[in-house]
């Protein structure tokens, strides 16, 4: 199966970053994990996004926050998707990192998730590996199922309590 990159802009994006890892190992997915900065070492984010394909990655994800040009400079250099996890910050609460990862230029798309969203960037990366790999979608399609289970039994729950 092929590899998620998954990419941070720095450690402290770390506990938004962890949600997707942990999709990804809810689904058996390989993945590998690094920090790579638009800014603060441009060549080997770039390097990283050259090769990503011939290292065998599918997909990439890439978390950052503030002025975030992460996800917009490995779109830039790979064809590979990329998703983008703008994260909040303590200044703009995100809309900074939201604007920054969303407004690409025609032809250089980043698929951008919701300010700290990084679970559904891992379930969206599970979507497109899952477009080749039935095993996978099956999963998915499992997961869904047990999702909507949960909800219908908080449902109960609730109308227990207030509904006659
Ligand atoms: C971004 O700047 C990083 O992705 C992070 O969200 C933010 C702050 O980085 P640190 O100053 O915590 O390293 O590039």
């Amino acid at each position: 199966m092929k590899k998620v990159g998954i990419i941070m802009g720095s450690d402290s994006d770390l506990p938004v970053v962890e949600k997707a890892i942990k999709v990804l190992k809810d689904f058996d997915v390989p993945y590998e994990v690094h920090v790579y900065s638009a800014h603060r070492t441009p060549k080997e984010a770039k390097a990283f996004a050259e090769l990503a394909r011939e290292n065998n990655f599918g997909v990439i994800i890439c978390a950052a926050g503030m002025a975030a040009h992460l996800a917009g400079a490995f779109a830039a250099n790979t064809t590979l998707p990329v998703i983008g996890i703008p994260v909040k910050s303590a200044a703009l609460d995100g809309m900074d990192a939201l604007l920054s990862t969303v407004q690409m230029p025609t032809g250089i798309p980043v698929a951008t998730v919701a300010i700290n969203g990084a679970a559904n960037a891992a379930f969206l990366a599970v979507q497109i590996l899952g477009v080749a790999d039935t095993e996978l979608a099956k999963k998915l399609n499992d997961r869904r199922v047990s999702d909507a289970k949960a909800v219908l039994e908080k449902d109960a729950a609730v109308s227990a309590q207030f509904n006659n």
